[in-house]
């Protein structure tokens, strides 16, 4: 070939394969924010309704903060940045201050947060209006508006308005100051505390944008087993660094606080919450802080509980300690979120710990405490019942704490959305009131960390965005954030939104079948809570054992907290109560949290309790196996290095939920001495081979 040919040649292929070339490597990094072109005729619906921005002058830092997004989301999907000059397809940042005159907007339901979005003809010009009544709530409106452009909503007809139902939405991160993370699965922490306050790492500018996008208010920085050296001055100024990258986006700082901390810093003899001088020192900590981060949000406490120092040292109770931060905070306006996650060593029943200590002091907190209950009363399992807190501090500000990193649900290898599990808890009802209503505040264990996908996984930025979604509005289903999040995440192909959204919703009942059917709970191994262990039964607390929780011997299983047992079910209000007490009203999905039952207790499917349990297990696996045929098929619909990453994950998945099944039933088969049902396929080892593995360096121990 000649030269010239040759170079025309190569030329021609360059040019066919630019296409490829040029596609934006998808890593996960961009989140749910990706704004990749729409297809040709997506993209001429994004331009006619967004040639131009128009917002009031000059802009604060938030409202510039929407701007900026609304430029790069446009110019993302469309290739077009938009102008400054009013078109035809213009979207108008409006507050009452600057509102076009003859248009009604809702004002009052806005809220100080709430925004809403509305398509008009103004001059026979396309006009979109973003409004509210606050920068904040134009950031959450331009999020929205860019969350229905991605989603294929008609830009031309919107009208929608939202105002977000629980006041407060919060991220809790774990995260220790040698940036370890306590069960954080997506490398280490995202605060690079060494270099902080003068390296600012631009990823804290993606994480507000992200959490902006979703509603997210504010974020606790530091793990709950808090040391104290996060109040010291090095400490705050790094907090304070953190505060200004976030303000902007409306999310406020927190800090886990240690509650011994008077001792480790002051000097003090004691940390005795009616001491004068221990009210004085954390005053004065207070006044430093807000010094330094002027909007601090306040206190996140962790106390008598698992080792962690407290009021009950010195023969106080948790509303001493409690309203004694609280009144050191008060004057700033800062709150204190007080968690109700105790137990102690000797508790016969650690599932009523959490009520004994709380339920009699309600009415005892300072206003500016919110008491912090997780969902279920032993600890973030793959199915809990709702905690018996909900419902029962009326005189009390509750907050929800739900843990979004899956520590007890196959960490970040397993695919699990748990949009259903946020779901089932918002919507049960303690008594005529769903616990979304019994709550003002929020909080999710966040699953961020310094993976380049940011939570370990690309499903479990779901997780993320379930949490910050329905913490908005708890009423939203999962089903439909599920979707949403793939259309703005992966892709818009109908088809392929519909089978990944259907393996989804499946996957939080197939971890809970090949884990924990049927109430069981806390099966999992010592310490780092990886892979299946419930014979372990040598742990210096006996609430730590697996064989506490699940009690199988040749005459049954599970735990009787029933009237005939430790009686937790009266801690629940009367209908409840009454209904748990026996097995027959008992929901199956709880039937073994609430009752130990003899294996050939009959169930609701005709089988027994034994040939359930198994039978529990193999679906778990099953829809294991579903996915990731269905994820196979999937192979052409999704960009390929994202594909590849998730199809090695669930293979690592399903190996593992055959691990637990098999290890499961070998146990429990050892414990009720009853042949496997007919056509049950043996464990593939023996039981003592299960029992012989160890993982002495699993993740997210932390520190
Ligand atoms: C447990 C975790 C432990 C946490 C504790 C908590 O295993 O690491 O410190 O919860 O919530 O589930 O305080």
């Amino acid at each position: 070939m000649k030269t010239w040919a040759r170079g025309l040649a190569g030329w021609l292929l360059a040019a066919l394969l630019l296409p490829a070339w040029s596609a934006p490597v998808e890593d996960g990094y961009d989140l749910w924010l990706r704004y990749r072109a729409v297809p040709a005729g997506g993209q001429q619906r994004v331009l006619d309704q967004a040639r131009s921005i128009v917002h009031a002058e000059p802009a604060s830092p938030t409202l510039q903060a929407a701007v900026a997004e609304l430029k790069r989301g446009v110019a993302g999907l469309t290739g077009r940045e938009p102008s400054a000059r009013p078109a035809d397809g213009t979207l108008m940042l409006v507050t009452p201050a600057n509102a076009p005159l003859g248009v009604e907007l809702p004002w009052t339901e806005l809220g100080r947060e709430g925004y809403a979005l509305r398509s008009l003809k103004r001059g026979g010009r396309a006009v979109t209006l973003i409004a509210a009544n606050t920068d904040i709530g134009l950031l959450y409106g331009s999020f929205a508006w860019l969350r229905a452009a991605q989603t294929g909503v008609d830009l031309s007809k919107l009208d929608q308005r939202s105002a977000p139902q629980v006041g407060l939405r919060l991220l809790n991160h774990w995260d220790n100051l040698d940036r370890t993370v306590e069960r954080g699965y997506a490398g280490a922490s995202i605060w690079d505390w060494w270099k902080l306050p003068d390296i600012r790492d631009a990823r804290y500018v993606d994480y507000a944008r992200a959490n902006a996008s979703l509603g997210i208010t504010a974020t606790v920085l530091n793990n709950v087993n808090a040391k104290a050296d996060s109040l010291t001055a090095p400490f705050i100024a790094k907090a304070a660094a953190l505060a200004d990258v976030l303000r902007p986006y409306g999310i406020k700082v927190w800090l886990s606080a240690r509650f011994s901390s008077p001792r480790e810093l002051g000097g003090l003899k004691t940390a005795d919450p009616l001491d004068p001088a221990v009210r004085a020192w954390w005053q004065a900590k207070a006044d430093e802080i807000y010094r330094a981060i002027p909007d601090f949000g306040g206190f996140l406490i962790k106390a008598n509980s698992e080792g962690q120092p407290g009021p009950q040292d010195y023969g106080r109770n948790h509303a001493d300690g409690a309203n004694m931060l609280a009144e050191a905070l008060a004057p700033h306006g800062g709150l204190v979120m007080w968690r109700a996650f105790v137990y102690a060593p000797d508790a016969s029943d650690r599932a009523m710990q959490g009520y004994a200590d709380f339920k009699p002091l309600d009415g005892r907190f300072a206003p500016n405490v919110i008491v912090q209950v997780k969902n279920g009363a032993i600890d973030f399992q793959p199915r809990e019942p709702f905690h018996p807190l909900f419902g029962a501090m009326p005189k009390t500000p509750l907050a929800l704490e739900l843990q979004i990193t899956k520590e007890y649900l196959g960490f970040s290898t397993h695919l699990v959305y748990l949009g259903p599990l946020f779901e089932e808890v918002l919507r049960a009802k303690p008594d005529d009131m769903m616990v979304a209503r019994h709550i003002q505040a929020i909080a999710g264990v966040a699953n961020i960390g310094s993976d380049r996908n940011w939570s370990g996984s690309h499903f479990d930025t779901a997780n993320w965005y379930a949490f910050g979604r329905m913490a908005w509005n708890p009423e939203l289903a999962s089903a439909d954030v599920a979707r949403e999040w793939v259309q703005q995440t992966f892709t818009t192909a109908p088809r392929a939104v519909d089978g990944i959204v259907s393996m989804m919703l499946a996957s939080r009942e197939a971890v809970v079948d090949y884990m924990t059917p049927l109430g069981l709970h806390h099966l999992m191994g010592t310490g780092h809570h990886h892979g299946p262990a419930p014979w372990v039964d040598n742990l210096e607390r006996a609430d730590w054992n697996p064989v506490y929780f699940h009690r199988a011997g040749r005459d049954g299983i599970g735990f009787d907290r029933s009237p005939r047992g430790s009686n937790a079910v009266a801690q629940y209000a009367p209908a409840w109560a009454n209904r748990l007490s026996q097995p027959e009203t008992t929901p199956e999905d709880w039937l073994l949290w609430f009752h130990h039952l003899p294996w050939d207790y009959r169930m609701a499917s005709g089988r027994t309790l034994w040939a359930e349990l198994i039978a529990r297990y193999d679906r778990g696996v099953a829809s294991v196996v579903d996915v990731r045929a269905r994820w196979a098929a999937l192979k052409g619909d999704i960009d390929p290095a994202r594909h590849a990453d998730v199809a090695a994950y669930i293979a690592v998945q399903e190996a593992e939920a055959r691990w637990w099944r098999d290890a499961c039933i070998a146990y429990f088969q050892s414990a009720s001495g009853l042949p496997l049902p007919v056509g049950t396929r043996p464990p593939a080892r023996s039981l003592d081979e299960y029992k012989a593995r160890h993982f002495n360096f699993a993740p997210g121990r932390g520190g």
